[in-house]
């Protein structure tokens, strides 16, 4: 087949409007596929309905890889949806332009800094954000948010970023821009603004409090499985479209955005997409979080190690399944009610989610981070499942099944990487140690909430379940456990 380029794809396909017409109104920060997946395609949509200036310059803070595939597509790419009802194709248009700030910071705070910009938005990883959780503010001791106290005016992480662009408005006499995390974090504005308001004190104590005064951070819940693209997404893409695109991605067709509706400087029609504005997020994150996040990342971790490549394997396995359907009743009888809301149906929707049988989501990217996403997946229900009297046992395999993978080999002594940012601290706590050894570390470690870190029962149940781990293959202990 030959291919043309994307400015040359069918009308049918087309961004609803003229992309060029339209100015930068967003920076967003951590421009990979769940970015392209979901704030743009729904910006994109935003602007068909309601137009605006409203583009997004992407900047990637690591690789350049994201910048190099779309600057030369003048920041267009294909967006292919896989749901029940079939798979379709669509070219975004709202991204304007795409950098790479790593070493180079002075392009992203040029335009972060720029009048036009009234958001910078971010979905970085939780990793990403230096956050000192239990104080809420910044962690000195995070590689980034150290190397940005010592040179604050070429920063290079997310906080540093931040303080210097919101420094250099001010200066300029320019209203602040509206910071907007779309990271998997519980009440992510308040946590990211505690952090930028600590991190800023520390370099300028008047800079903090004008942040603290006069730029909001709304809170959101972002949901939308995106697998990372793979060889076989472009060749999709090619098909669908006649068009190279080095730039596409897939995901499913559900897709939901729950904002707090804090933006003084403005904001897209988002609600024209599907956006839902709300005063309580918080609600809605945990839920997410805990019953999705939460079964994901303990069918990432048994699934991994009972050989499944992907979620939807872990669905097609009775025994998996019908543990995630566990973990999923658990992680939503530790929730308030949320009106509107019947976590029954929410937890059905997800199991459908999983099962998707054209998405290649794989267990081992899940996997991925664990030491920063337990707390607020799995530790965080725990102490609201001990004052409501629900049986942890869904929570005690999670964190057990998560223990093995720290490992770094499958029972068949298969090597693998184990990516984490805390990789080598629990490898020392893990690897060639037997099952006690490992729950007295990882007891005493910053990440573990004291009051779960402290619940004896909680651990003596985690530790019975690693001995199983560490000398049975996986399955055998699932089909166990599945049996009960
Ligand atoms: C996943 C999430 O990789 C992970 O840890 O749990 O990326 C998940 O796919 C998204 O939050 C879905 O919205």
């Amino acid at each position: 087949m030959r291919l043309t380029s994307l400015t040359q794809v069918p009308e049918a396909l087309r961004p609803g409007y003229d992309p060029q017409a339209h100015g930068v109104g967003i920076v967003h920060l951590g421009l990979g596929a769940f970015h392209k997946a979901h704030q743009a395609a729904l910006t994109d949509l935003a602007m068909t309905a309601e137009g605006g200036d409203w583009r997004i310059l992407g900047v990637s803070l690591r690789s350049p890889k994201a910048s190099d595939e779309l600057h030369p597509q003048n920041g267009l790419y294909t967006l292919i949806v896989k749901g029940a009802e079939g798979t379709s194709a669509q070219v975004i248009g709202s991204v304007a332009d795409a950098i790479c700030s790593a070493g180079i910071p002075e392009p992203a705070l040029a335009a972060m800094a720029a009048e036009g910009t009234k958001i910078v938005s971010l979905t970085v990883t939780e990793k990403a954000y230096g956050l000192d959780r239990a104080a809420q503010g910044c962690d000195v001791a995070h590689p980034a948010v150290a190397a940005d106290l010592a040179s604050p005016q070429a920063p290079q992480g997310v906080l540093g970023l931040l303080t210097e662009a919101l420094r250099r408005r001010r200066d300029a006499g320019l209203a602040p821009f509206t910071v907007l995390c779309c990271d998997n974090l519980p009440e992510n504005g308040v946590l990211l603004r505690g952090a930028v308001v600590d991190f800023a004190r520390r370099i300028d104590p008047d800079l903090s409090e004008w942040i603290a005064l006069n730029v909001t951070f709304p809170s959101t819940m972002v949901d939308r499985i995106t697998p990372a693209a793979t060889a076989s997404t472009l060749a999709e893409a090619a098909e669908l479209t006649g068009c190279e695109d080095l730039a596409a991605i897939e995901t499913e067709s559900f897709c939901q955005w729950v904002i707090e509706d804090n933006f003084p400087q403005g904001r897209p029609a988002w609600e024209a997409a599907g956006a839902i504005f709300t005063d309580d997020v918080a609600a809605f994150e945990a839920m997410k979080l805990r019953m999705l996040n939460g079964s994901h990342s303990m069918l990432a971790y048994a699934g991994f190690h009972a050989g499944c490549t992907y979620v939807r394997d872990v669905m097609a396995n009775p025994p998996l399944a019908k543990l995630v359907r566990r973990h999923l009743a658990t992680a939503a009888a530790t929730l308030p009610p949320i009106p509107g809301i019947d976590t029954g149906a929410y937890a059905d929707a997800l199991a459908r989610r999983f099962e998707n049988p054209a998405i290649a989501h794989e267990t081992f990217q899940i996997a991925m981070d664990g030491s920063e996403k337990m707390p607020q997946r799995i530790f965080s229900a725990v102490a609201d499942a001990r004052a409501k009297g629900v049986d942890c046992r869904a929570f005690t395999f999670a964190t057990a099944a998560w223990l093995r993978h720290v490992s770094g080999a499958t029972h068949d002594c298969d090597a693998y990487e184990l990516r984490d940012p805390r990789a080598s601290e629990l490898q020392a706590m893990a690897v060639g140690k037997d099952a006690e050894e490992i729950i007295a570390a990882l007891r005493g470690a910053a990440f573990v909430p004291p009051i779960v870190s402290a619940d004896d029962g909680y651990w003596v149940e985690v530790t019975g379940l690693l001995a199983e781990m560490l000398f049975e293959p996986m399955q055998d202990v699932i089909a166990r456990e599945a049996a009960v």
